[in-house]
């Protein structure tokens, strides 16, 4: 066991169905945690969903559901979906569990002892249809620019977060660990933010009362995002399980889109330095996922569900798209036709053909059972290659890199088969070199598998049991079981099987 590590996804609101915006973060952060599992770390992985607020409660006045009601609805759909694509989450938070409002409550009294909160009158105009503050600036001909009616002047008391005794604290972090936000460009982005000044804001609200009182005056409840934020303090109990929270915290990754930087790489790092808690060790931002293409171009992406590609593409498919498809980091366009050809291309011929070329000539040539692998076999070079970019690739969660890595070394494999022909070979009666060719081909089968796990986790096990392998690819560890020859496999029984990855044909 290398250590605790500790990844999260944002916890989606509720009144939103689980689309594949939301399942690109998600599934990025199940193969991080998967990738850090065959390391032997000991893994928590978190999402769940943000239920409170004032977005939730309108939804379901629309609905005529309680809050909560609603809320149940919802959250047992990501979930649904989560289970659809075999995300491997260890624990889903939703913000209405009593083990929230206890941490969020607790650590809201830590802040408000150590004088980071306190009570102002805020002043200012106040539109009711929105029920948002704005400034003389944001009205176009002083009406509501959402509802062109007219705002009232307000004054109401609050309590306000001293978020602008950070800006120099958080600068100096920033500066002393380039790490902490990631790519680059996001850390340059929440600097020049930071350089520009922070102001208070308001963390309570009296006009709402779907949310967390505050435990020093309950007629206030918590602001949305500062309850929000908190569930990566209350999943590794926070206020509740004080040997817990020092085992897991500080957070190693927080995954999220660009969308929601600032509250991550800001607002929640304030937060922690009030709390006088230890800040995440990374804060990755990646890009947005776009519509692109004919086929759903009319369609809007939070149209599209997760359960309206699995069918097709199936759940490996899924994950194996979106996760090759874009440079983690920067936005891309998502195309249904882009999907099929990357599909056929990559899994149903390169992977697909690799495995069902190779086992059913170890079956046909060797009596289905393995051979040696050679131990200064043209393959092993191209193997280690491949192992060392996978991983320093994953390290900076690069993945399209890193699995390109190993469609590498499937691609290398094919062309060696091309080259040295084992039908040819078994043919002229050459058993001998047959084997030897062969017994490469299907330690780089094994290898491959084991790589690709934690992203096509059910191929991979598929092709591990076809390979005369016991247990699954989640049971070996790396680096060490991804070097060539790491494990005796000679005489292993082998299985043809059924097709991988079966092409899909578009009219
Ligand atoms: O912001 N491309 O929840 P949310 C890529 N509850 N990622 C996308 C995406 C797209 N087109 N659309 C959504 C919230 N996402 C808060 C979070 S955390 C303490 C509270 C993903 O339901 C991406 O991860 O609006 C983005 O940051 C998140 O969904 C926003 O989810």
């Amino acid at each position: 066991m290398s250590g605790s590590f500790y990844v999260t996804t944002p916890i989606y609101y509720v009144n939103d169905a689980p689309h594949i915006g939301h399942a690109y973060t998600t599934v990025h952060a199940d193969v991080l945690a998967r990738w850090r599992r065959l390391h032997g770390d000991d893994v928590l992985f978190l999402t769940g969903t943000d239920e409170h607020g004032l977005k939730i409660q309108r939804a379901a006045e629309e609905r005529g559901l309680t809050p909560l009601e609603w809320a149940d609805t919802t959250s047992a759909r990501f979930r649904e979906a989560w289970a659809l694509i075999d995300i491997s989450n260890d624990d889903f938070i939703r913000t209405t569990e009593p083990r929230h409002r206890v941490a969020v409550q607790a650590f809201l009294q830590q802040v408000y002892d150590n004088g980071f909160i306190e009570l102002a009158t805020y002043e200012g105009l106040y539109c009711v249809a929105c029920e948002a503050y704005y400034v003389d600036d944001d009205l176009v001909d002083g009406l509501c620019p959402i509802h062109q009616r007219p705002v009232e002047s307000v004054s109401e008391e609050n309590y306000f977060f001293q978020l602008s005794k950070f800006e120099q604290p958080l600068i100096e972090h920033y500066e002393a660990n380039p790490e902490a936000v990631q790519p680059e460009s996001k850390r340059n982005e929440v600097l020049g933010f930071l350089r520009q000044g922070l102001r208070d804001f308001s963390m309570s609200r009296t006009s709402i009362s779907w949310g967390i009182p505050l435990p020093w005056d309950p007629a206030h409840v918590t602001y949305v995002w500062y309850d929000a934020l908190i569930n990566y303090a209350t999943a590794v109990g926070f206020g509740a399980d004080p040997d817990q929270f020092e085992y897991r915290w500080p957070v190693q990754y927080h995954v999220l889109a660009k969308d929601i930087l600032r509250f991550h790489a800001v607002y929640w790092p304030a937060m922690l330095m009030a709390a006088g808690l230890p800040l995440p060790e990374h804060v990755f931002a990646h890009g947005y996922l776009l519509v692109g293409g004919e086929k759903m171009s009319k369609t809007s992406l939070n149209n599209i569900a997760p359960a309206d590609l699995v069918p097709e593409f199936g759940s490996d498919g899924f994950r194996y798209h979106f996760v090759t498809d874009l440079h983690f980091g920067q936005d891309g366009d998502f195309s249904y036709e882009g999907m099929v050809a990357r599909y056929n291309a990559d899994l149903a011929n390169n992977f697909g053909n690799l495995a069902s070329r190779v086992l059913n000539m170890a079956v046909t040539y060797c009596g289905g059972v393995v051979p040696d692998a050679r131990a200064e076999g043209p393959l092993v070079a191209h193997a280690a290659i491949a192992l060392d970019a996978y991983e320093s690739a994953l390290g900076e969660l690069k993945f399209d890199d890193g699995f390109g890595a190993v469609w590498q070394l499937i691609r290398d494999a094919n062309g060696y088969i091309e080259d040295s022909q084992p039908w040819k070979t078994h043919k002229a009666g050459d058993a001998a070199v047959t084997a030897a060719v062969l017994g490469d081909c299907l330690e780089a089968l094994r290898i491959v598998a084991l790589l690709a796990s934690p992203l096509i986790p059910r191929a991979a096990s598929a092709l591990w049991t076809r390979l005369g392998l016991t247990g699954a690819p989640e049971d070996a560890r790396l680096p060490d079981a991804a070097v060539w020859g790491a494990v005796a496999t000679t005489g292993n029984a082998v299985e043809k099987g059924e097709s991988l990855f079966p092409r899909i044909d578009v009219p």
